[in-house]
């Protein structure tokens, strides 16, 4: 009889993932636990039902620019499938963003919401786009909204779990001359008479283009002046709110010139737009845009994070169930003891992430609800793109991984495996690279006593920590942090610093997740039956054996530039 290889199956992805039960099981009060168990577990069901066929049936049909209707008017529409439509619909029954503005459990509604955007995330075909800006927008409408009863109307409607209300929202920031210096923008706003500003530039990447208002970032000119009148730099721009359609669907002083043809999130609508003359609400007064929009970026990088962690536990999943079925050399892959090696490896990095992306998600619920302390709020700023550049390089190693871990199948485009390592590739690029978002940790460094909070954030966890099994791992973890602290405390040059920045960013991810795990399997050993307590010892040894503070030194950075100048 012929063979066929059994393809890998996906079961509740809320009771099948240990990682996430124990984390919420440790830092949520038991009621809230309790309270919030059943939904997940629905949610983690759907993740591998009715969700994933929607998502499957979405990446069928990927997004398509209609320009012209066929009189030749230009109607620039974009064509949804019912699928991609259907999981606009599912994410605002679900509370995908809202369960985080309800703030049912105060300052643990927002880890609540990133659980639920955790299990929703890899079978959305990144819907979790639209929302990551929706989230951020809201937040920012939140802060600087006022009293603005239409800007309220807006905040309403992105954080409404009614389906005929709920809107998206995009992010408009990048424009030909880039995507990391903002602060070169060219687009200008001209005020009109009735209050509103005008818009006119070209926006070189605009996700979800089909939301229904965007937060984007213009130059306010005087009357017809050009582009020379405006103030230079970041401090010169201003954040601005637009409606994109009118009441009959047209877009409102907006071109669509084109859709991106990506590597990866292919359901994704991505436009080049020019704004012509584009209605716009100012937010939160002129200037300082791109201060204000730091808000919304602090937001979906934390979504990132929660994305990049969530494919990871994906492609752990499927290689995982894959290696009990799939039979080499006379046992099933789990068996081989270097397969095993390799998914514990795979196992490590996502536990580190994990813990990593939702410490940063339970500051951000406590500074949502004005209960953090300095220490906290010091942490959220430095350990945001701290967590997202790591989890993102993550994200990457661990599902390229795991396409190996099916051979020949992770190759194949309808197995979906390759997609979902595509989809993961984004996730260093967009919302701030990973040397954008290294050289931004330098700038949280900056401010007084942020390292010191870092310093006493990890030891406070080692100092924690006194069972024999961990004592090993915590030494390591303490030598680390030394390590850092003396980097941070060297002489150098500028230049020699930001050389170094990304390595340094990645030392602090390291030992910070390092601590976390140890806290997290000291409580296990404490609390936890077998084999979750094996599990969580294990994470941590593996983790804090890795070189935690790799970081570059300057000789080394000298022969980079000797490197580079010869390449
Ligand atoms: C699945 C998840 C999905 C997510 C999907 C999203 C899809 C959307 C795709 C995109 O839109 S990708 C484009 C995203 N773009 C970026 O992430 C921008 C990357 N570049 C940076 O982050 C640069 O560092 C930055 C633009 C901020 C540099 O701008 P400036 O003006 O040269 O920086 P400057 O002068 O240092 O900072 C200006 C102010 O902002 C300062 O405050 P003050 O005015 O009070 O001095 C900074 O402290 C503040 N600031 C900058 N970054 C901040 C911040 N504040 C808080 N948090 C931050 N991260």
């Amino acid at each position: 009889m012929d063979f066929f290889q059994d393809p890998p199956r996906l079961g509740n992805q809320y009771d099948d993932d240990p990682v996430l039960r124990s984390w919420l099981r440790r830092v949520l009060p038991a009621d809230v636990h309790d309270g919030i168990a059943p939904g997940l577990r629905e949610l983690g069901g759907r993740a591998a039902g009715d969700l994933l066929a929607l998502a499957e049936a979405a990446e069928r049909e990927p997004p398509r620019h209609v320009p012209f209707d066929a009189w030749g008017r230009r109607v620039d529409r974009i064509d949804t499938s019912e699928a991609w439509r259907a999981l606009d619909r599912v994410a605002a029954e679900e509370g995908i963003v809202a369960t985080a503005y309800e703030r049912t459990h105060g300052a643990h509604a927002r880890v609540h919401q990133l659980a639920r955007l955790y299990l929703y995330h890899p079978s959305s075909a990144i819907y979790s786009c639209p929302l990551a800006m929706t989230d951020g927008a809201a937040r920012t409408l939140e802060r600087l909204g006022g009293d603005d009863p239409y800007l309220r109307e807006v905040f309403d409607r992105l954080t409404t779990r009614d389906a005929a209300r709920f809107w998206t929202s995009g992010q408009w920031m990048t424009e030909r001359s880039g995507g990391s210096d903002v602060s070169g923008t060219r687009t200008v706003a001209r005020l009109r008479g009735d209050g509103a500003y005008a818009l006119t530039g070209a926006k070189w990447f605009t996700s979800a283009t089909t939301s229904q208002v965007a937060l984007t970032l213009a130059r306010i000119v005087d009357g017809e002046g050009g582009d020379d009148a405006a103030p230079t730099g970041g401090a010169g721009l201003s954040l601005f709110l637009v409606q994109l359609r009118d009441a009959s669907g047209a877009l409102r002083g907006i071109r669509v010139d084109r859709l991106k043809d990506k590597l990866g999130t292919r359901a994704l609508p991505t436009a080049e737009l020019t704004l012509c003359g584009t209605p716009a609400r100012l937010v939160g007064g002129a200037g300082h845009g791109v201060r204000k929009i730091a808000t919304l970026l602090n937001v979906t990088r934390l979504y990132n994070a929660v994305c990049a962690v969530a494919n990871m536990r994906r492609a752990i999943a499927l290689a995982a169930d894959y290696a009990t079925r799939r039979v080499a050399f006379g046992r099933p892959l789990a068996a081989l003891p270097l397969h095993v090696e390799t998914l514990a490896a795979m196992v490590t990095e996502f536990t580190g992430g994990f813990q990593l992306t939702f410490h940063v998600g339970e500051l951000l619920g406590r500074e949502e609800c004005g209960v953090a302390s300095t220490e906290e709020l010091l942490l959220l700023r430095l350990l945001t793109p701290v967590a997202k550049l790591y989890t993102a390089k993550q994200a990457i190693t661990v599902t390229s991984e795991a396409l190996e871990a099916f051979g020949g199948a992770g190759y194949i485009e309808d197995t979906g495996l390759p997609r979902l390592l595509r989809d993961t590739q984004v996730l260093s690029i967009w919302e701030g690279t990973t040397n954008v978002l290294s050289l931004d940790v330098l700038r949280a460094l900056a401010a007084p006593d942020t390292l010191a909070a870092f310093g006493a954030a990890v030891r406070r966890r080692l100092d924690a920590v006194s069972d024999a099994r961990l004592r090993t791992a915590a030494s390591s973890v303490a030598a680390a942090l030394l390590r850092i602290e003396a980097h941070a405390a060297a002489e150098m040059e500028a230049a020699e610093r930001d050389a170094a920045a990304r390595s340094f960013a990645y030392a602090l991810a390291r030992t910070y997740a390092a601590a976390l795990l140890l806290e997290h399997a000291a409580w296990s050993i404490r609390v936890e039956a077998e084999p979750a307590a094996a599990r969580a010892t294990a994470a941590a040894v593996r983790w804090c054996g890795q070189e935690l503070a790799p970081i570059v030194a300057p000789e080394a950075a000298r022969l980079a530039a000797t490197l580079v100048r010869g390449a």
